[in-house]
């Protein structure tokens, strides 16, 4: 037995049967014990900034289910707060932000408060990380820049990016300075992270599936890559792991284009598409339709077994194509977890 961690394996190259699993939102409001320790905290912001409780929330699916991998408990619109921007939650509500309108809104934010404002998220890894067991991998994460931006012009949730992708064509220089900010914010974030023991990254490009191509070329791939190389130039070995979600065909001139040793791929991907042409470039994560995973019953295990059979013989990472729902019956994640595991 290697007493390499087998998330850190698989991203290097190797194939492990069966594979590593983790879940995207494994933490979170499917669980009984996570909505409890939620309501202490109204806004959603200060329960992130509370190490005890964000740590609490990351180990909380790791002693339900035997995951491969713990993800920080955070969000991505902490970076929005570092720069200064007013980012608040209210219970049960999506995020609500003093929404970007001019260019005015984007010189106001400060690079400078980064540090000192996701500080407490710095304590959260550290503490994670002195409680974590040695095959477990801590996984560390941000959003990618532009689904960043596009929560910071639309000032909420549940939009298609109107805005955004209006001001991203018709004022492209503009848009590009406020890109410049998140792909410094990150970079230097993720960064941090590693310094205190995070051991994997993996960003989160939630919106990429809205962009034509010229634009996915320049506002996703681009500013992806630049924080690949800023993050890999202080940590060279730190295995990073893509998500442009519903990125379709252009998944695999993302892999090429941004340098990452992980893709993680959304419900859509076809799975042979996949096995093809991304599982010889890099190693590949996903991609569990979450609805599925909520509905459970037979569809489920026949799509969990379908995914293991075309993706299993490649590096490869079992997971969802995007986060678990709030709906989830938690047996349903029981049931995913023996079938992977081959227990079933
Ligand atoms: O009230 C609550 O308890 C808040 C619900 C919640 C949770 C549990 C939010 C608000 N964020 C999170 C945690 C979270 N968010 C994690 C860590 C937990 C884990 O994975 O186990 C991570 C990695 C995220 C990342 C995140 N936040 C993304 C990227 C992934 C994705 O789902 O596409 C995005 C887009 C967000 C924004 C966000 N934060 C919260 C909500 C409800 C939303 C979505 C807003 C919307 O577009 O409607």
């Amino acid at each position: 037995m290697s007493n390499v961690k087998s998330l850190i394996r698989v991203l290097n190259g190797e194939t492990i049967t069966p594979p590593p699993c983790w879940l995207m939102r494994q933490a979170g409001r499917y669980l009984p014990e996570y909505r409890e320790i939620r309501s202490t905290t109204e806004n959603f912001l200060d329960f992130c900034f509370t190490p005890e409780l964000a740590a609490e929330a990351t180990r909380q699916p790791l002693r339900r289910f035997d995951f491969d991998a713990a993800i920080m408990f955070s969000d991505i619109l902490v970076i929005p707060h570092g720069l200064g921007q007013k980012v608040t939650f209210k219970q049960g509500e999506g995020p609500i932000l003093d929404a970007l309108e001019t260019s005015q809104d984007i010189a106001k934010l400060d690079l400078s408060l980064v540090r000192i404002r996701l500080a407490p998220v710095m304590q959260t890894v550290r503490e994670i990380v002195a409680g974590l067991d040695n095959s477990t991998t801590l996984i560390g994460f941000a959003g990618s820049p532009f689904t960043v931006a596009l929560y910071m012009i639309e000032g909420r949730g549940g939009t298609e990016g109107t805005k955004t992708r209006h001001w991203a064509a018709e004022r492209p220089d503009e848009f590009m300075a406020l890109m410049n900010v998140l792909c410094m914010a990150t970079s230097t974030y993720l960064i941090e992270q590693v310094n205190c023991g995070a051991e994997v990254l993996q960003l989160f490009d939630s919106w990429a599936g809205l962009l034509p191509e010229s634009q996915f070329r320049k506002w996703i791939i681009e500013p992806n890559r630049r924080i690949v190389e800023s993050v890999h130039a202080v940590h060279p070995n730190v295995p990073i792991i893509g998500f442009p979600r519903n990125a379709g065909v252009l998944y695999r001139d993302f892999v090429e284009g941004t340098g990452v040793q992980g893709i993680s791929i959304d419900s859509t991907v076809p799975l042979r598409w996949a096995a093809k042409e991304l599982q010889p470039l890099c190693t590949v994560q996903g991609n569990l339709d979450n609805h599925l995973l909520c509905s459970g019953g037979i569809t489920m295990e026949e799509e969990v077994r379908a995914i293991l059979t075309v993706l299993g013989s490649g590096p490869f990472i079992f997971n969802l194509g995007h986060g678990v729902l709030p709906l989830t019956p938690v047996e349903n994640i029981a049931r995913v977890i023996e079938i992977v595991r081959g227990t079933a």
